[in-house]
Order: structure tokens, then sequence, then C-alpha cells
């Protein structure tokens, strides 16, 4: 028997063994009332009493059983947490919680020397949308990047860790919303803004003064590819319009972003009503290649330390293509072949053809110009408005000719074809989805197996906690005719966007490599030691299955404290953590890694110090003594 058609025959038979514990126990659970007849990979038919059919075929979707893993992970949003949760799919098991913006003293996000840097003056963050790093136009599992809404922030996670490695200030943006996209081979990711203000920072302007003074602001982030360090390739002025999701142009469009826009009213009050006056918004289509030439020739001018460029000295750069009042998300199919920009506050979701934009740019073909920029003939270039339904969001793709989108107000995800543009299934979920994540259902080659619901609602859908409840995630299946809901589960504040990768492309690293050139780190005993230079005390401290070495630690009221940890322990969850009571520091130290903490010691006292990560059998007597002198006791 060849191995393949082994494996599977061990699964089937697995899966069935799993089929009949579950209805074995659904029969016990539920009243015997009609009953159900499921057909197990037409090995078996399972009759459960009282459980449709439909129940027992999306339990056995979606159960993942001891020992076995998830097919897909899922980087979700954390929204204004600040933080990126990590799911398994199909299970919907919650792994990780990734502290990206905000402190998170499990892990001492915050607290070490690095993290602390690397948060800087901010508290907290509002995440939006997940980038993951492309080859090709198709998840590489490198990197994973995302924007912080709220402090104009970018940052980067390293997929070997799950640690987020570098996050980036980016001047002259208010509020990177249309944040953040890949470029097919992760050459940028680009973040627009959301809101408009006078750049750079801290300029004062009126807001009369807002159609002159106040600017948009897209900027272009480049990704090292050795290292994916992110530094600011250069900005472009905008117009001070609101821009929303959006995308980058693949195969067909490679080299071209997709930028909706609202608020070209340019309202600064009442925006609820000033912002939704004309019929029309636009499609922002930008030529980045362009751009990334023009800054490379020199075409722009210094700000705040950025090369910002003026679209109109690059002629050619930006072009505006008519989209229904107010749009919300743009998503460039599979094939880089259409762009659908999803109403909002029309009931369309709107087909632009790449090929007859580019015929309008090539032959000039425009019906007018807005602040400089070329405003593509909308009947020439749009090929269907299909009617989805009340507020469409967002839409994602399954590879197999489809797409898929949320509408808000209808609470529903409509199926429609990217062939006929017809509309072929609606199912409801709860309730009032935002974004949606199909596998790998935003790249040029989806999986179409799985789609999952953001939804910002959930009343009355998990137990209550009181008057405001968990948001939802829903699990759909795509590999039947129909969509199929498989479970719900709670997320946290708040859904924004996700992506979801297969999770053999994620290649993660076991232990730190034992390296005698980090600084600080120290493996051999005879290496731990405190040293003084003045005022300043360094201590080379080691971890290690029961205790931490040296284990009593005293310095002088005053001093200022670098206290490295080596967890010298190189077996694979072996985590060490490393607590100083009642002086406010915690942190973790992974397998074989070096940690530090750099502190004043402004207090005298003794505090004693511990391990908070149950670690081994004697993980209780894992603790030591940071004894800090008097001022009025040392001697000079
Ligand atoms: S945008 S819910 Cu913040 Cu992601 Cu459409
Ligand atoms: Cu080390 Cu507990």
């Amino acid at each position: 028997m060849d191995k393949d058609l082994f494996k599977k025959v061990v699964l089937s038979l697995a899966g069935l063994l799993v089929g009949l514990v579950i209805a074995v126990y659904l029969s016990t659970q539920l009243n015997p009332a009609g009953g159900s007849e499921a057909t197990l990979g037409g090995a078996a038919n399972i009759s459960v009493d009282g459980v449709s059919d439909d129940i027992v075929q999306a339990a056995l979707k979606t159960y993942v059983p001891p020992g076995q893993l998830d097919e897909y992970y899922m980087f979700a949003s954390g929204g204004h947490s600040g933080n990126v949760f990590v799911y398994g799919v199909p299970s919907m098991r919650r792994i990780r919680t990734i502290p990206v913006f905000t402190p998170e003293s499990s892990v001492g996000y915050g607290w070490t020397a690095e993290s602390k840097e690397m948060l800087g003056e901010w508290s907290w963050g509002d995440v939006h949308h997940p980038a993951l790093s492309e080859t090709g136009g198709d998840y590489d599992g490198r990197w994973l990047f995302v924007n912080d809404n709220a402090n104009s922030r970018a940052a980067r996670i390293n997929l070997d860790s799950f640690r987020t490695s570098q996050i980036l200030e980016v001047p002259n943006i208010y509020g990177p919303h249309s944040a953040v996209f890949m470029t097919p081979n992760s050459e940028y990711f680009m973040m627009g803004s959301r809101f408009a203000g006078p750049i750079p920072y801290g300029t004062y302007s009126p807001i009369e003064n807002y159609s002159k003074d106040y600017k948009g602001v897209l900027a272009a982030i480049a990704i090292n590819q050795e290292s994916g360090e992110m530094n600011i390739g250069w900005e472009v002025l905008l117009p001070p319009w609101s821009y929303d999701l959006s995308d980058a142009g693949k195969l067909d469009s490679e080299g071209w972003a997709f930028l909706t826009t609202y608020n070209t009213e340019e309202a600064y009050e009442l925006l609820e009503v000033n912002a939704s006056q004309r019929e029309m918004d636009y499609v922002v289509a930008l030529n980045w290649k362009l751009l990334e030439q023009a800054a490379n020739e020199g075409k722009f001018e210094m700000v705040e330390g950025v090369k910002m460029i003026d679209p109109l000295d690059v002629p050619g750069s930006i072009y505006l293509i008519p989209a229904m009042k107010s749009p919300h998300g743009v998503d460039v199919t599979p094939d880089g072949k259409y762009i659908v920009a999803n109403g909002k506050v029309a009931p369309v979701a709107t087909v632009f053809s790449f090929e007859k934009f580019m015929e309008c740019v090539n032959n000039k073909d425009f019906q007018g110009e807005e602040r400089g920029f070329p405003i593509i003939n909308y009947e020439k270039v749009r090929v269907a408005e299909v009617p989805v339904g009340l507020e469409p969001l967002h839409t994602q793709f399954d590879g197999n000719g489809y797409a898929y989108t949320t509408l808000f107000i209808d609470s529903t995800i409509a199926k429609w074809s990217l062939d006929t543009f017809e509309i072929v299934d609606v199912t409801p979920v709860h309730y009032c989805p935002g974004h949606l994540c199909a596998a790998e259902g935003d790249t040029v080659d989806p999986d179409g197996k799985y789609l999952v619901s953001l939804n910002k609602l959930a009343k009355d859908k998990f137990l209550s906690v009181g008057p405001s409840h968990p948001e939802s995630a829903q699990l759909i299946d795509l590999t039947t005719d129909k969509m199929k809901i498989l479970m719900d589960v709670p997320t946290d504040p708040e859904p924004h966007f996700a992506q979801m990768i297969k999770a053999d492309k994620i290649k993660t690293f076991e232990v730190f490599e034992k390296d005698p050139n980090r600084l600080g780190a120290v493996y051999e005993k005879e290496n731990a030691r405190i040293e003084r230079d003045g005022n300043n005390v360094t201590i080379y401290q080691m971890s290690f299955r029961s205790r931490y070495y040296p284990d009593h630690v005293e310095v002088n009221e005053g001093d200022h404290v670098t206290w490295y940890v080596t967890n010298t322990d190189f077996d694979e969850d072996i985590t060490h953590g490393f607590g100083i009571t009642r002086y406010d520091l915690n942190m973790e130290v992974q397998p074989g890694e070096t940690q530090k903490f750099e502190f004043v010691a402004d207090r005298a006292g003794v505090y004693p110090f511990y391990c908070t990560n149950f670690c081994s059998a004697l993980h209780q007597e894992m603790q030591g003594w940071f004894i800090v002198k008097p001022k009025g006791q040392q001697k000079t």
C-alpha cells in the first residue's frame, strides 16, 4: 500500500472512531425526537437521535482530536487591545496572543528593556489590518505586518518566533487606517491616512483651512528581504479625503495600488451627513512603481526626514475611478484582472476592469479632473454592479471563480460569480459582519476551503457577560455548494481583518541557540556575576530548572541596574519567568534566550523574586532575593 493511501485509511478509521464517540455522546445528551443519519466519508451511516445531519457533519468537520493539529493559522487583528490573536482553523481554538502595541505581563512585553524601547511613549495602539509577507502574490510565512490606526505606527512580527520584532513610527500620517497592504513580492507595504491634518505633526492650522492646509498621505514602507527590517521608502501627498482599506494590484495589475475614498466632499463637521453628499466618491489608482522611480530620481522634498512626493510633479502616478457613494473596502481578484469596490452606502459591489482602466489611461479617455488628477470614465471601466445587499464592506475569494462579500446591515455574506456577476448564495451571519477571511483568500491562489465571518455583534450567541458582549467569529464551510456555518467562537474586541495561512508554510524555531557573543549572555556558573562601575551595576544571571544563579543580588539604593537573565535550559517549551515582587518588573525568558531589565533601584528593602512560569517539579523553589541597601547605610 502506498504511503498516502495508508495515511488516508488510518485517518478515515480515526475519523470514524471520533464520529462514533461524538454520536454516542450526543445521543445520550439530547432528546430522542426525530433522528438523523450522517454519512462519514461514505464509510458508515451515523444516526443520532434528535440531532440534525447538519450538526453532526459540522461537529465532524471542526473537531481536531488530541494529537492532531489544525490545518491553518488565522492571524486576527486585536483592534484597540493593540494585540494580534492567533487561531487554529478549523478548530477555531485561540492558540496565542501576540502583544504588539500594548504591554502584556504574561510574557513581560513592555517590561524588558527591548520591548519597552519598542513601545516608546505610547501605552495603547489600534491594530486594524494584518498583512502577511508575500512572494509572487502568495503568502510565504516569513513575517506579519500590522498598522496602528491610533498612533501612526507599523509593526513586524517574526513568524519563526511569533514575537513583535520591530515597531516603526511613521511621520506625517494621521491615522493610517488604509493599511497595511502588501505588494506581491513584499517590496513594500502601504499605509494610507484616514484623517487629514497639517504636516508635519505639530503644525497649527484652523479647521476652516481644511481644504487648503490639511493633507492626506500614503506611506510606502520598504521591507529588507533578508531581515524583514522596515524603513520608510517614501510618502506621497494625497487630497484631504479619507482612505479606506486598500489592496495592491497583482499579476496583470502588479505595480498599482487601489484605495477607496470617502469624504471627497472635504467636510470637517457633521461628517455623518456631510461626507455622504456626493453620489460618487473614488477609487484612487496609484502607480507605485512610477512613484518609486520618482523617489529614486530625487523628485521629492524632505518632510520630517521622509521623502515626500507631490504626485502632481509625477504625471501618470494617480488616477481617480468614480465609485459609488462612500465605498469601504476595495479588493483585487486573484488573477489581478478586476478591482471590486464595496459600496457601503450603496447596495452594490462595483467591479472594474483593469484592462479597460489601462485603455482609458493610454487613450487619455477621461471624464474630467479633480485636484489635478484625471477622472476615468466610469461607464468605460465598470463591468458590473453586483446587487449584493445592504452595506457591503469587504470581499474575499475562493479560487474557484467566486467572490464573497460581507453585508453589514443585512447581516449576511453574499457569494457571487466572477464570471456572470450573479449572486449564487447568501448566508445569514450573527451579526453585522465587517471583514471576512477566506483561506489564503486575498492571494493569487486562494484555497477556498474555509471562510471566517468577523462579526461586530454577538448578542445572544454566548453566555451573557453583562451589557457588553464579546464580538464573534463564525467558521463557514466553502466545500459544499451552499455556504454552511460550522461554528461560532467569541473574539475580543475588535475583529477587524484576519488572514488565514496554510500551517505548513510557517517554520518556527525550537530554542534560541547558544551564542557566547550575545550581549549579557552567560551559560556557565563561573561566568555568572555582578559587576559594579560607580553607580552602575550589571547582573549576569542564569536561570535553569530549578534555580537562579546567583540567587541573591544586593545593590545600593539609587544604583542604575542592568539585569541580564539567560535561560540555560535548551529544551523546547521550558520557559522561565522572572518577576521581582513590589518592583513592578516581570519578564519571560524563553529556552536559550537572554533578556534584560534596566531600572533604577530607587527603593531600599528586601524584594523576593521568583519564576512566574511553572517549569518543573521544583518550580516553587525557583526564587531569590533582591536586596537594596538604604542610602544612609552605604559605605563610600
Ligand atoms: S476597515 S470593517 Cu477598519 Cu478594516 Cu472595514
Ligand atoms: Cu522556572 Cu518556574
